[in-house]
Parts: C-alpha cells; structure tokens; sequence
C-alpha cells in the first residue's frame, strides 16, 4: 500500500473492517513491524483527534513518530510555481516535500481546503504534492475533499453497533458559525455508498455536495422524514459546495436534539469531532447514552494503525 487518500485505497472493506478488529483486540502484535521506521506527521491545520490516534498507532507499531505543526513551526511555503519569491514565503513546497521524504518511511499530512479556489482545493494541490515529490508512501489526515481514516473508523464504530446486517445511516448537515470543509461527508458519504448500509443524506438546499461524492445517495431535504427508522445519525456541517465556501444557513432548526432523535429506530448518535455544542447537537442527545462520540474516536487509532500496519508491510 503506497497512499491512504480515499475509499479505493483500502480494498474490500469486509477485510479491512476484519483486519481493524483484529488489531483493536491486540494493538502491540505487531510490535517489531515498525523497528527503525519513522513516521512523520506533517499539520497545515489543527488536530486533537488524528494527531493523538496516528501517533498513538504508529507506536503501537514500534515506530519513530516526528510531528510538525508546520505553519508554526516550518518556514512559511510557497507552491506557486514560476513565481519571483521576494515575499513572505522563504521555502517552496518543491523542496520542503522531497526533504521530508529524507527524514523518514511514511509521511501523514492532513491540508484542509483553504477556500480561495475550488479548482485547486478539488485537485488536491498540496496533497499531490507530498504524493508526486516525497519519494514515499503518503497518508491522509484530512485533504481538501476527504477525511479517510475517520470515514474508516466511523465504520467500523457502525460494525460494532449495527443493530441489524444492513443498517439505516443518515447523514445530516447542522447549522454552523464558520465555514467548515466539506471534506468530512465527501468521505463520510464515499464510505457509506461502498459499506452494507442503507445511506441517506439530508440537508437543506444549496448544500448539495460534489456530485461525485453524493451520487447513488438517497437525498431528503426534509430532516424529520430522513430520521426515521434510522439506525445512525452522522451531524456534521459543511460549508456549500455549489457557492463555493459559503455559509448558506444558520438554521438552528437542523440542531440535532432529543425531539429528533425520538424519530428513529433509537438511533446512535456520531459525530467525527470537535462538535460545537447546541449548534450542530443539543447538550442531551451528546450526553445521552445513544452518543458514540468518544467510541468513535477511539477507532480512530485502529483505522488509522491498520493503514500504517499495510503500509509497512508493503516496505519490506
Ligand atoms: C474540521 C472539518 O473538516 O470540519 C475537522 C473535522 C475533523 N473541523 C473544524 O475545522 C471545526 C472548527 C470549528 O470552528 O468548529
């Protein structure tokens, strides 16, 4: 396995969901795989979540972790190309990425969309950056337009709690104050439409995602009809698709809260975190017993370790 970026990397999702488990009930089996192996973590953009959990398993792993805030720490990197480079930026990504790619085995980078144009935030500028120029397999820890290693922790955190073979998913926009990525549900919705589930995605108009991620969805504009039955609720914000960056609504009519969630077949609550309480969920759904936020983070290491376990496997 040479890259992490989407849905198609991981093949047969019944094996990786298998593999995954396996790992969660004996995280240090593979101890000795990662002997003499570096793995560095490159962050644009924050991260509780992912860099605690990808550090964590490259450890269980027996691996040697780097971490870098990269706008903190790095010089500020230009990736432009032909251009005269007597402003702010001392570096250029075309030299930063291949040095990078000296220091270590693996590289993680998570770079969320940063607005100013669709076209490159959809091409995955920087990402295909690290992809073409580090010389080494590349892990995505949120790009621009997917968040794989939690799409692959939201579904095996469905696996273990599916109340039935193939499960009602309801992914549900929620209103907001900034402009979110819509990198999440991109993800969320690329994973559900390949796993055994029944996918249904609600949000009001003009928050149609891409429609390469939403195709083959069932799309219901009303949220309360989309809640019922459902085995699982997904809130997540995103900013609009179509007006590229926007935020298009404040509705806090699409909270999620207690009155919802009574529509459904007793559904579970997720979220990928952080959550912006009584915005996107009420304080009672997320404190709720039905809430598997934090069940959910936890398999964010055993996503994540399964992707680097493969990957070292593949350096051999
Ligand atoms: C990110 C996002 O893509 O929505 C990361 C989620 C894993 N979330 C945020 O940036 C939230 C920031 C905020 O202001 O609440």
């Amino acid at each position: 396995m040479r890259r992490f970026l989407t849905v198609d990397d991981i093949g047969d999702l019944n094996v990786a969901i298998k593999e995954a488990l396996e790992i969660k009930k004996n995280p240090y089996a593979h101890y000795d795989l990662g002997k003499n192996k570096t793995i560095i973590l490159i962050f644009f953009n924050s991260s509780l979540r992912t860099r605690l959990s990808t550090q964590k398993a490259a450890m269980n792993l027996g691996m040697n972790v780097i971490v870098l805030d990269i706008n903190k720490d790095g010089w500020k990197l230009e990736s432009e190309l032909g251009v005269v480079m007597d402003g702010d930026k001392p570096e250029h990504i075309r030299e930063a990425v291949p040095v990078i790619g000296q220091y270590c085995d693996l590289i993680g980078v998570r770079s969320f969309a940063t607005f100013e144009n669709k076209d490159d935030d959809y091409s995955e500028k920087v990402l295909n950056q690290f992809i073409e120029f580090s010389g080494v397999p590349v892990i995505s820890l949120e790009s621009a337009t997917r968040h794989p290693c939690q799409s692959f922790a939201d579904l095996i955190t469905i696996e273990e709690l599916k109340p039935k073979k193939r499960p009602k998913v309801v992914l549900t926009w929620a209103p907001h104050p900034r402009a979110l990525p819509q990198a999440v549900p991109n993800s969320f919705a690329e994973w559900m439409k390949k796993a055994d589930v029944d996918f249904v995605i609600t949000h009001p108009k003009g928050y149609e995602l891409a429609p390469e991620f939403s195709e083959g969805a069932t799309i219901e504009y009303d949220q309360k009809k989309a809640f019922k039955d459902a085995d699982f609720i997904y809130a997540k914000n995103w900013s609009s698709f179509t007006e590229y960056g926007k935020v298009l609504s404040l509705d806090k009519s699409w909270t999620v809260d207690e009155e919802k969630m009574a529509l459904t077949n007793n559904a579970k609550f997720m979220h990928c975190l952080p959550v912006r309480r009584n915005m996107i969920v009420s304080d009672g759904v997320i404190e709720s017993s039905n809430s598997v936020v934090i069940q959910e983070a936890a398999n964010r290491v055993f996503s994540v370790q399964t992707v680097i376990k493969r990957m070292l496997e593949g350096l051999k």
